[in-house]
């Protein structure tokens, strides 16, 4: 990336000390026995995929370089991911014609929602490497999602499932009081600062 560090800040962010890690809950434990990834919901097929471990692990590859920012202000500047794009998930499952927005699932149920534009745009993806080592366990350890182009609380860790939407339904974060879309350049921290057609009623 040419760009200034400065110039990849969105507004009232800031760069702490060292790479905070913060969730809701434990860290789960990963059995490769019993994970599996599904992709349920409106899908084109009507049916239910459903990727075991080993079969997730052989899945194409691809690199982005991203920073990411978390609402409660800090960022986290020049991360090297590694994984699996969300393009590739979207060719063998793909969703029906009516979808435009996802549920992204964690284990215990943590879930976060987006429009499909976000979720297919090129810096998204599965990750299953940070900066060229496998995702430590309290980063989401074996998969996680990363959406740089939002808040990080869409970032999910620990990604089991992949929910295709024919209507736009509100996630863990976004049914407490956070903002549907969360555009961290627009500063969309809050539901209250939602516009008629930023979300679900
Ligand atoms: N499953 C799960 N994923 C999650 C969270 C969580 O509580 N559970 N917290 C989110 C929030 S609010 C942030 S800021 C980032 C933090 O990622 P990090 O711990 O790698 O810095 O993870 C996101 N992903
Ligand atoms: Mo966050």
């Amino acid at each position: 990336m040419s760009e200034e560090p400065e110039n990849r800040l969105p507004p009232g962010q800031y760069v702490p000390r060292g790479r905070p890690v913060i969730h809701y809950g434990r860290v789960p434990r990963f059995n490769p026995d019993t994970w599996i990834f599904q992709i349920f919901g409106a899908t084109a097929s009507g049916k239910e995929h459903r990727l075991s471990w080993p079969e997730f692990e052989r899945l194409p590859k691809r690199t982005v370089f991203a920073d990411f920012h978390c609402v409660t202000r800090f960022s986290i500047m020049g991360n090297e991911w590694c994984g699996v794009s969300p393009a590739t998930l979207l060719e063998l499952a793909p969703p029906a014609p009516g979808v435009r927005h996802v549920m992204v699932w964690g284990e215990y149920g943590y879930s976060a929602n987006m429009r499909l534009s976000d979720f297919v745009a090129d810096d998204t993806l599965f990750a299953l490497e940070l900066d060229e080592n496998r995702i430590t366990p309290e980063r989401g350890f074996p998969l996680r999602l990363v959406v740089p182009r939002l808040y990080a609380w869409k970032s999910v860790k620990w990604v089991r499932a992949l929910e295709y939407l024919t209507e736009d339904r509100r996630g863990f974060w976004e049914e407490r009081g956070y903002h549907n879309l969360a555009d961290p350049w627009r500063e969309q921290r809050y539901s209250y600062q939602e516009e008629p057609g930023d979300g679900p009623l």
